[in-house]
């Protein structure tokens, strides 16, 4: 029997993300940085969970909430973009979403936006009232205009939404925009966002039962601390009672510190754990404010 049938009664969780593109590597960091291992299969639909009752499907993202929906996966990971445009387009036929965002992962940034020929004159949203904007977001540009009570008609495109205006398609496109380099290759000027986008742990709209229940909270528990560390140091350093206020002022990202008082002296060791970048211009003013044996460490591992 294949692996991948019968989703009713399985007791491994398994995981879709997408086969090969932009998110398909960083979610298998972040899976493995959560302590999952698999074995590759000969046709790269199904990875086999070695260290946990937890598999892969290697699909299309745009897959990904359907097989969300239909059972077929438990959670999945894919961009906020897609997850809309198909909660929209469920919203659009009155049904509830049968999945939903559970954990924004932080990689895979983008923004949907609306972009007009350089050339085009903008002077705001209602400049699209009669124009055509091509998009493959169809929903979520319905929405958007609905919302402002615009009138524009929406050419749904599968792909190559750029070029559109050049071809005659469209004045107006609504395309996901990371870098900007490719709006810019074919003289288009973003003006408007639509939506923030990442990629995203997507779920069921209802609760897992059973052991999968357990295991989808065992990695939800590991994501957030695989999230919680990425750009996280653990700063040791000493210093006299007096000058404590003034480097805790110098670390308002940090979690509330430890502090131990050091035998026969007024110091006191601090340790803290923070969440933004402790640069040299950092330690050099937290060593102005009185703190003394700086050391900043990497963080492997954390479990709150
Ligand atoms: O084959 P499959 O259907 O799985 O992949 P796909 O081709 O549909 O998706 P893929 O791999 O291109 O993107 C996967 C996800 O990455 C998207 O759903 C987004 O959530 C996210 N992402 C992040 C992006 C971008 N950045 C991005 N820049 N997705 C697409 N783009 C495209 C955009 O459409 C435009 O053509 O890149 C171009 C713009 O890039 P810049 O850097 O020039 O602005
Ligand atoms: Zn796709």
């Amino acid at each position: 029997m294949s692996p991948i049938a019968a989703p009713a009664a399985r007791d491994r969780l398994r995981i879709a993300i997408q086969k090969s593109g932009r998110l398909s590597d960083p979610a298998r960091e972040l899976l493995r940085a959560c302590g999952l291992d698999w074995r590759e299969s000969r046709d790269r639909l199904f990875c086999f969970g070695e260290t946990l009752p937890v598999d892969l499907l290697l699909v299309r993202d745009d897959d990904i909430p359907g097989l969300i929906a239909e059972g077929v996966c438990d959670l999945g990971i894919v961009g906020r973009n897609v997850l809309a445009e198909q909660r929209a387009e469920c919203a659009a036929q009155d049904r509830a979403p049968p999945f939903r965002e559970l954990v924004a992962l932080g990689f895979g940034q983008c923004r949907l936006m609306l972009a007009v020929p350089e050339e085009r004159a903008w002077t705001g949203v209602a400049s699209l009232a009669g124009l055509r904007i091509a998009t493959s977001y169809p929903r979520l540009l319905e929405r958007w205009l609905a919302e402002r009570s615009l009138v524009a008609t929406i050419v749904n495109l599968s792909g190559s939404v750029e070029i559109a205006p050049r071809l005659g398609q469209a004045e107006v496109v609504c395309d996901l925009v990371s870098s900007g380099a490719t709006l810019a290759a074919n003289h288009l000027r973003p003006v408007e966002t639509l939506l923030e986008c990442e990629a995203v742990l997507a779920g069921p709209a209802a609760e897992f039962q059973g052991p999968r229940a357990e295991l989808a909270e065992l990695l939800r528990r590991r994501i957030d601390g695989v999230l919680r560390i990425r750009d996280s140091k653990l700063l040791l350093c000493q210093a006299a009672r007096a000058a404590l206020p003034g480097v805790l002022r110098l670390l308002p990202d940090a979690e509330a510190p430890t502090l131990t008082p050091i035998d026969g002296s007024d110091q006191l060791a601090v340790q803290a754990l923070c969440h933004g970048a402790i640069t040299w211009q950092r330690l050099e003013e937290l060593k102005r404010a009185g703190a003394s044996r700086l050391l900043v460490l990497p963080i492997e591992r954390m479990l709150a």
